[in-house]
């Protein structure tokens, strides 16, 4: 039929001037992307209009390619942004680069590996400051935030929520208890490996050891402080860096902290110095201290064991095992990265 890809320009909130891709039917653009997913709600990867309700409503269109002006949403605002093309912008440039770091870097397709193609509502809600993904539609709704946050369509943010959709179609892991913690933690990875990728221009096929902050949701806090800290979880004032017996009761956004730490040392390394944000009290044996593999590497080990190894009710103690059989199976029986992992998992007191 009529329809034609064609990279239209977004101004983003957080990202700049970026390249987006839309589609032309007759005179008129829609913000969907017929080369990322096949099929889905929509038959394409789209950004829909939620317009502070709760329903996804309709793919955004324009008569001109370029969207956006880059600013916070306000009510009844006399910007460009009233019309709200700027937390669109947002979404899309979110998800495409989320699309392409699994597809170039694992060869995965979508949500589900299958290339079902997924979209993300915008403005769910008023002045809400959440962004969550919903299995039932397979899509995420994006808030524009209210007291804590400005629009919740940081890359991290939104790789965090399409990790959602992944842990659900794989090994889908029951979002309570330990496990909740790793489902967590697995979209909070996801989240920072996305950004990695995005920063680096979003080409290539591997995990830019750089260019992610390690901290989830950095960008949209109105305060500065971060959702989550990855290498240190406890600098949020509630989240343990180690397991314990008790981890199970927490929160699931706390119960993240320790896998998250564990993702960091395996990937960056640690240190021996105990003042340091990088130490751990549990490699209390020699060096002290451990070498990371890089991100490349760990999200590898990770993205295994996650998909094809951990059920819905894996805790820290199966994850461990896990995660050292997928490195074992990816880099060798007795591999510097198979150490890793099981270093990695000692530093925050699981195993030895
Ligand atoms: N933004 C939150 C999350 O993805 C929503 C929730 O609590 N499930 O974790
Ligand atoms: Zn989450």
């Amino acid at each position: 039929n009529a329809l034609q890809t064609v990279v239209g320009t977004g101004k983003s909130q957080y990202n700049g001037s970026v390249p987006i891709n839309t589609t032309l039917s007759g005179t008129t653009y829609s913000m969907k992307d017929g080369s990322r997913g096949v099929g889905g709600t929509f038959g394409a990867m789209a950004i829909t209009n939620a317009n502070h309700t709760t329903s996804a409503g309709a793919v955004y269109t324009n008569t001109s390619n370029t969207w956006g002006d880059g600013l916070q949403y306000v009510a009844g605002g006399s910007t460009t942004n009233a019309n709200g093309q700027t937390a669109a912008v947002n979404a899309m440039w979110g998800l495409m680069n989320t699309y392409d770091m699994l597809k170039n870097t694992l060869g995965w397709r979508s949500l589900n590996g299958q290339n079902t193609a997924t979209y993300i509502a915008a403005h769910v809600n008023t002045a809400y400051d959440n962004a969550y993904y919903s299995d039932t539609c397979k899509c995420m709704y994006i808030g524009d935030g209210g007291t804590s946050f400005n629009n919740l369509g940081s890359i991290d943010v939104i790789g965090h929520e399409m990790g959602h959709g992944v842990t659900a179609a794989t090994s889908n892991l029951t979002y309570s208890g330990e496990s909740g913690g790793l489902n967590e933690s697995a979209s909070d990875i996801q989240g920072e490996m996305v950004e990695a990728y995005a920063r680096a221009g979003g080409t290539g096929n591997l995990i830019p050891a750089t260019g992610n902050d390690w901290m989830m949701g950095k960008e949209i806090a109105k305060n500065g402080q971060p959702l989550r800290w990855l290498y240190k979880p406890s600098k949020d004032g509630a989240s343990p860096n180690a397991w314990s017996s008790s981890l199970k009761q927490l929160d699931v956004h706390y119960s993240s902290g320790p896998n998250n730490r564990m993702f960091y040392f395996l990937a960056k390394g640690s240190s021996a110095t105990a003042s340091s944000d990088y130490y751990s009290a549990y490699l209390n044996r020699a060096p002290l201290a451990m070498t990371g593999i890089g991100s490349d590497k760990a999200f590898r080990i990770w993205f295994k064991a996650l998909t094809t190894k951990f059920t819905s009710a894996t805790n820290y103690a199966d994850a461990r095992l896990k995660m050292i059989a997928s490195a074992q199976e990816l880099y060798g029986v007795g591999s510097r990265e198979a150490k890793a992992v099981q270093r990695a998992f000692a530093a925050i007191n699981v195993g030895t």
